[in-house]
């Protein structure tokens, strides 16, 4: 992360919520929770379903697992498109770069030609191709804003987020709370599962309830917090 901050692909403040992920990580026990991995397999299942599904890049997604995002991209299959909340031109050529240097066919993003609605910032940039005509869009590592935003133009927004108490993940439709170099690649394995079961995937749609996920999630670390307590370690 470090030496990918000093080549502009990594924002300052992107260093600052790799750290926040860091500690939302231990309080979950350095591993997918069983909620996440529900919001994982419904995750697989919206993006299975879409029309036109989409994987927003930003600076920290394509430092932590560039290659995960290229995997699970192809296998859907799904655009991948880069979005950064600290935009700059060279930022946004560094990220694509990489994002192609780490195999990346295809990438969105260079060439804004539409606004998402209900932004300000120039984060609402993004192409008509991808982002601005996509049905399902998977964010990981995003700022509340742009989910927002996302639901309000009728969007399906997944989101991956170590914090189930953050705007996004209370904003998103399906929040998948999970480290995110763990969440892609589960992902994937549910879009494996799941590619020939398409009862299953509107079935799993259909019966999530993404609030009370977040609660399961919230409950766990409380009680993990509970369990280091009484273990003595806090
Ligand atoms: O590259 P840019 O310019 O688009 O900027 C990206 C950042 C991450 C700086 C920007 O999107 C941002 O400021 O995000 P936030 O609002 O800090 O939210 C990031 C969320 O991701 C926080 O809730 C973190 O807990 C969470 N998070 C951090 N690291 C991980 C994570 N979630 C999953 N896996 C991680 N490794």
């Amino acid at each position: 992360m470090a030496e990918l901050s000093q080549r502009g692909i990594v924002a300052t403040t992107g260093l600052i919520a790799h750290g926040r992920g860091e500690a939302y990580d231990y309080l979950l026990g350095e591993m997918t929770v069983p909620e996440g991995e529900k919001a994982e397999e419904v995750a697989a299942a919206h993006l299975l379903e879409a029309v036109n599904p989409v994987i927003s890049v930003n600076g920290n997604a394509a430092a932590l697992c560039a290659e995960e995002i290229i995997s699970l991209a192809e296998a859907v299959p799904a655009k991948m498109e880069v979005n950064l909340f600290h935009r700059s031109e060279k930022r946004i050529e560094a990220v694509c770069s990489y994002m192609e240097s780490m195999g990346a066919k295809r990438i969105l993003g260079r060439r804004p030609d539409a606004r998402l609605e209900g932004i300000t910032s120039d984060r609402a940039l993004c192409t008509r191709e991808g982002i601005h005509s996509a049905d399902v869009v998977l964010v990981p590592l995003e700022d509340g804003d742009r989910a927002e935003a996302l639901m309000a133009a009728g969007k399906v927004a997944i989101a991956i987020d170590l914090n189930p108490l953050s705007r996004t993940s209370r904003t998103a439709t399906v929040s998948v709370v999970d480290e995110v170099t763990r969440a892609i690649p589960n992902i994937e394995r549910f879009v494996s599962e799941l590619r020939s079961h398409p009862d299953k995937r509107r079935r799993l749609i259909r019966d999530f309830d993404n609030q009370a996920n977040l609660k399961g999630v919230a409950r766990r670390i409380c009680s993990h917090l509970v369990e280091d307590i009484d273990q003595g370690k806090a």
